[in-house]
């Protein structure tokens, strides 16, 4: 705690030194930071959490992959309180000094999708975006929301299995009568629908396969999304999928180290961020 106390926070680390410097430092240079559904306006919203997080880890790009704001709630009850305010300032001020922040809207925040295209205070907003690592692989960069349909579908599609599963099983009856007489063995048709629907009420995996089986199509090495606030760093089909997850429960984003790794970083501040019933004296007190 002390130690963090006497090191300035970001900048001044030399390149050269970064590498050694990544574990014992508060200001851990990376290349790129990968975070989404932030939800700023709603009371779950950990923005001292995530101020702390990009206070240690100034970055040469910052990718913001949707539902940073969330315009639903706000829409019902006005909520904002001065570290939310702190965020929004901290993200401008990254611009400001450099950093290239690039705000890709989610559907909580969809009201920003009509400037897809346009820049604000140095923030580029883009419908999706396509973020090359520094070995040359390309990730596509999508909040995920458009993949509800895709998985809505396969759950309806579920939901009239299991109806039909009652049918399916007098029809196998059947159909075993049948294969008896031709002297066949037995094989079981119900075994083989409560496998199918039981995978296809699975929804993260569902969604998770989606969003790599489009990105697998459009010919990137790999996605990065949000949305269904799972983090999430694996490879499905050949394609590397991530996700960065959420700053409401699993505090956690996507990074890519200097050197192009990757890494899912799940943030546990145990040090100066305070727990949410002093953050009102906090704001008292500014
Ligand atoms: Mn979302």
């Amino acid at each position: 705690m002390a130690f963090d106390a006497v090191i300035p926070p970001g900048g001044g680390i030399a390149a050269a030194g970064a590498q050694e410097l990544a574990h014992a430092s508060p200001g851990r240079r990376v290349r790129t930071v990968f975070v989404s559904d932030i939800h700023l306006g709603t009371p779950g919203c950990q923005a001292l959490a995530l101020l702390d997080f990009l206070k240690h880890h100034p970055c040469e790009q910052l990718y913001l992959v949707g539902d940073i704001v969330d315009g639903w709630q706000l829409r019902k009850r006005w909520f904002w309180p001065q570290p939310h305010n702190d965020v929004v300032q901290k993200l401008l001020r990254a611009a400001r000094k450099g950093c290239r922040v690039i705000y890709v809207p989610g559907n909580h925040d969809e009201f920003a999708r009509q400037f897809d295209g346009q820049s604000f205070g140095g923030i580029e907003v883009a419908r999706e975006a396509v973020h090359t690592m520094a070995d040359g692989r390309r990730l596509w960069v999508v909040h995920g929301d458009d993949f509800d349909a895709v998985v809505q579908c396969a759950k309806w599609l579920a939901y009239v299995g299991d109806n039909l599963y009652e049918l399916m099983l007098r029809l196998n009856r059947h159909l075993n009568r049948l294969r008896g007489r031709l002297g066949l063995p037995y094989w079981s048709l119900s075994a083989y629908l409560k496998h199918k629907v039981k995978k296809a009420l699975n929804y993260v995996t569902d969604f998770e396969q989606a969003v790599a089986g489009e990105a697998r199509r459009r010919g990137y090495q790999g996605v990065v999304c949000g949305h269904i606030h799972r983090a999430e760093m694996r490879s499905i089909g050949g394609v590397l999928y991530c996700n960065d997850g959420d700053w409401v429960e699993s505090r956690s984003a996507l990074v890519e180290h200097l050197d192009g790794t990757l890494e899912l970083v799940h943030w546990a501040p145990t040090h100066e961020v305070p727990p949410a019933r002093s953050s009102r004296t906090l704001q008292e007190a500014s």
